[in-house]
């Protein structure tokens, strides 16, 4: 057995030591600020990450900007700007912010490098030599009045699924169906308002029909949440069509031996994954083919809302040209905000810079929040009161007030750790968290770590309650050492055991335990040294007071209502 050896070895893990793994997150669109729904993703992809090393996986870990498409170029339009200046904006605006909240990527690429040009269009010829790609005429929506096709969002109209108002590549407000072009009802373009006429065009179109077998297989074979694997069966069962990978706009990859039509956004889109790798070897001398067309394992962490993409579209591209395709998809819940679907435009969204970082709110508080208010396929709902509870409770009021307890009296009375030996019960709690920490890793559930985590700190404020160490100082000075040696010896496993997920205040306590940056899992069943010295704490966690609940909610009831017009 390699993993943690000094660890009790109850059963094989998922992902045995010798294999190495590339894990992703959803690309961001260039095209705004980083908000709450993309950590619900990159969370808990960060937290996987960390884990895994902890453990001694060797693991790689990317993401970058999506760049093309009519994401980009309408919000250019609207700012009046060219879309490589939106794309820097916000392009730069990520790269900034990812590391305040603690996620660290080992390359956030972009799907605008020359590495990701020329990878997409290896691949669309490959597809092409391989004949899984083939032209058509298509009568697709033409704006009269603008004068141009209107691919995606350039389009409104309504849901030939659903009847809920939608967009013309997916119905956002209603079934979140990936929408072919030309199936919209009702289509109307979204910059004037013009009912849009048909007007016949050429275009390409990927087999994805030709793949019916090999997806079959593929899911079946994959691993990942229940979400992604039940949805993308679903759909498979419904019957494929094949995919219109073409668009008329000039923003993206040019498609190869055609240069009037650029690829869809959602042909390049994950091929920034590729991109992000090829980058990183670059840098650091890795070697990109050992994920993309070796052994390595692929886990890709996604929103509910781009399953379809990446369990059909993407897995078949891949397997067309001749790649690797994804060992596992992860897949969250839905992301809620007040109760209600996220929305940037109803509202009910929650900006990390302007509505959290900027107020000086810890970004380890929210990482927590993200990770474990709600199993990782549930909703998860993110409001400020609970936000308050959570903190107050579980992070001041558990976590923090035995970790400050401990090392507060630890450092007043002795100044660095007190002789004692661990007790058998203390010792037997934090193997069985270590124990539920790597079911938690196998079942993609960061709840079920967080839980346990919590359960070892609310252990240890029992431990120092019932022992009442500040009677024992004078009564039994030995044994009051040795109640106190036991609780700093708990704060420096709880402190391992949640730097996954609190990367910032483990970094504090291991400064003040005096112990090395990102120790192994391991650390949290090793002794401590007798007499090295302690540093004097502060309290890990602020409270957050009842007012200032109350003003953050108030401002986004403001913005509720504002966005209501
Ligand atoms: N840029 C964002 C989304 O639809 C989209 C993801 C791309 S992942 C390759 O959630
Ligand atoms: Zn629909």
């Amino acid at each position: 057995m390699q993993r943690c050896k000094k660890l009790k070895e109850t059963k094989p893990h998922k992902y045995p030591l010798d294999e190495k793994v590339l894990v992703t997150c959803g690309l961001p669109y260039a095209n705004g600020p980083m908000h709450i729904a993309h950590l619900r993703t990159y969370v808990p992809g960060d937290v996987f990450v960390r884990y895994l090393r902890k453990l001694g996986q060797d693991v790689v870990f990317f993401c970058g900007s999506d760049t093309h498409g009519t994401p980009i170029t309408v919000k250019a339009e609207e700012m009046g700007v060219t879309p490589q200046e939106v794309v820097e904006i916000y392009h730069n605006h990520f790269k900034e912010i990812l590391p305040r909240m603690g996620i660290l990527f080992d390359n956030y690429g972009s799907t605008d490098h020359p590495l990701n040009h020329a990878r997409t269009r290896e691949i669309a010829q490959k597809l092409l030599d391989n004949e899984y790609i083939y032209q058509s005429n298509v009568t697709l929506p033409y704006c009269p009045n603008c004068q141009r096709f209107l691919p995606d969002r350039y389009l409104r109209g309504t849901c030939p699924h659903c009847g809920a108002s939608a967009r013309g590549d997916e119905c956002d407000q209603g079934c979140q169906r990936y929408l072919e072009p030309g199936e919209l009802l009702d289509p109307h373009c979204s910059i004037c308002g013009a009912k849009a006429e048909m007007k016949e065009t050429r275009h390409y179109f990927l087999k994805l029909t030709a793949f019916e077998g090999f997806l079959r297989g593929f899911l079946d074979g994959l691993d990942g949440t229940d979400i992604a694997k039940n949805y993308a069966r679903q759909w498979l069962e419904q019957g494929l069509r094949d995919w219109n990978i073409t668009r008329n706009i000039d923003w993206g990859i040019k498609f190869p031996g055609d240069e009037s039509l650029v690829l869809y956004v959602w042909f390049d889109a994950p091929i920034g994954y590729i991109q992000s790798t090829e980058e990183w070897a670059m840098r650091t001398g890795g070697d990109w083919m050992h994920y993309w067309k070796g052994p390595g394992k692929l886990i890709h962490f996604i929103g509910p809302g781009i399953v379809y993409h990446h369990c059909l579209f993407w897995p078949a591209m891949l397997k067309g040209s001749g790649y690797s395709v994804p060992d596992a998809i992860v897949a969250s819940g839905t992301m809620k905000v007040e109760g209600h679907v996220f929305s940037k435009s109803r509202g009910y969204v929650v900006w990390v810079e302007e509505d959290y970082l900027a107020y000086g709110l810890d970004p380890d508080a929210l990482r927590y929040y993200i990770v474990s208010y709600t199993g990782h396929t549930r909703d998860l709902d993110f409001n400020w009161r609970t936000y308050g509870d959570k903190v107050n409770k579980e992070l001041v009021g558990s976590l923090g007030n035995f970790i400050y307890r401990s090392l507060l009296f630890a450092h007043r009375n002795y100044g660095s750790v007190p002789e004692g030996t661990v007790d058998a019960e203390a010792r037997q709690k934090v193997e069985e968290t270590v124990e539920t920490i790597r079911d938690g890793i196998d079942e993609y559930e960061f709840k079920k770590i967080c839980d346990a985590v919590l359960g070892l700190a609310d252990y240890g404020n029992r431990y120092i309650q019932a022992n009442e160490p500040w009677k024992l100082v004078k009564e039994s000075p030995e044994e009051a050492a040795n109640v106190i040696h036991n609780c700093v010896w708990l704060t420096k496993a709880i402190a391992v055991l949640m730097e996954p997920v609190l990367p910032f205040k483990a970094e504090k306590v291991y400064e003040l335990l005096g112990l090395t940056r990102n120790p192994p899992m391991e650390q949290a069943l090793t002794p401590l040294e007798t007499g090295a010295e302690l540093g004097k704490p502060e309290p890990l966690f602020q409270q957050v007071p009842g007012d200032e609940i109350e003003a953050l909610e108030e401002a986004m009831v403001i913005r509720i209502t504002q966005a209501k017009g």
